[in-house]
């Protein structure tokens, strides 16, 4: 291309620019890529080097003034987002004795995963539960919730939402409860008895698209995970890995992140593997690494760690380990979007 066609060019593109318009060959293959780019870095927060700066955190703030009292897991390639992957937030919540963090509801789906303490309850549509460490708690959109703690420790777990997805498609909203708590209707367990013992009322239908139950208690999970120990080798890339269910349909436990379970028996090196969700984890028991973008975190129990979409990853585990993960993995399948790749050694 000669010089006078290259600047008749660009004066057309400048011509283009003023008309709110741009060509497509520029950006083409930046907007079309081959494969995904990785949003974020992988990053482990060490839980004895974060937890004094969440206990801290009630020397600052109530869980009152604060509403949500949570220091943000923020990857360190994306700071100043509040996102730990491209379409997912976390956060390490501190909830204090005899403290209450007010009712509210968003559109927004969260999920607990409960690291430390006991005692503490969070209430969700009409209904409390007690949390211990290990269980997986299920706060649907749009429905009220408050937290409270009427034990006497501290309890800290980690929040789950998909605040970037939800803030992609613009359609946030939140509301505050008139009161502090929010109304109780039903008692203490009855979700779990109702839709978590393997049975379902007859006539039941499914007013959401998360799963009826929303305590997950780890007594239960924990046990299954074993059995499956004793039954047959664990995946060679994976381990023993679970999702939970939501027992109406059978499908994810909610509609846009994807908690999942696993157990790596101790000794396992595991073959390296990636899929198009980013994926949050938490040592729940044991201890291990992951091998990822050419570095190697090791973690151990209450360690959070980050590993960004599409990059291959590696799980090895020292002694018996159990991480929970949370992903997009739900949303990308509903949309078609997920992809999964197992790689040679
Ligand atoms: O517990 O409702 O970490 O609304 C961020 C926003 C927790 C919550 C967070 C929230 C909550």
């Amino acid at each position: 291309m000669n010089e006078a066609s290259a600047s008749g060019r660009e004066a057309f593109y400048e011509r283009l620019d003023a008309r709110s318009m741009a060509p497509l060959w520029t950006r083409l293959k930046a907007l079309v890529p081959k494969d995904p780019t990785p949003v974020g870095v992988p990053c482990l927060w060490r839980y004895d080097e974060v937890r004094p700066y969440v206990m801290e955190s009630a020397e600052h703030i109530s869980a009152r003034e604060a509403e949500r009292r949570v220091l943000i897991l923020e990857n360190p390639a994306l700071r100043g987002s509040s996102q730990v992957t491209g379409t997912l937030y976390a956060g390490l919540q501190l909830i204090m004795p005899g403290e209450i963090a007010p009712a509210h509801r968003h559109t927004q789906s969260a999920l607990r995963f409960v690291i430390e303490g006991s005692g503490a309850y969070t209430a969700v549509d009409g209904e409390k539960t007690l949390m211990q460490p290990g269980d997986f708690v299920i706060t649907p959109g749009w429905t009220w919730h408050h937290h409270g703690n009427d034990g006497n420790g501290p309890m800290v777990w980690l929040d789950g939402l998909d605040i970037p997805m939800v803030a992609h498609y613009n359609a946030t909203f939140r509301e505050d409860h008139h009161e502090e708590a929010a109304e109780i209707t039903r008692p203490t367990g009855d979700a779990l008895a109702r839709y978590g013992a393997g049975l379902l009322p007859v006539g039941y239908r499914a007013a959401s698209q998360n799963s009826p139950i929303f305590n997950y208690p780890y007594a239960r999970t924990r046990e299954a995970l074993h059995a499956l120990t004793r039954a047959g080798d664990p995946d060679p890339h994976v381990g023993h890995l679970m999702r939970y269910v939501n027992p109406v349909d059978g499908g994810w436990a909610m509609p846009t992140m994807a908690p999942m379970i696993r157990l790596l028996p101790k000794g396992f090196d595991g073959l390296p593997f990636r899929s198009t969700d980013g994926m949050v984890f938490v040592c729940v028991e044991g201890g291990g690494s992951v091998e990822v973008g050419g570095e190697r975190l090791t973690f151990g129990p209450r360690d959070v760690f980050v590993v960004p979409g599409w990059m291959a990853y590696r799980l090895r585990a020292g002694a018996d380990t159990v991480l929970f993960s949370f992903s997009d993995r739900v949303a990308q399948e509903k949309l078609g979007f997920y992809r999964e790749e197992r790689l040679e050694a």
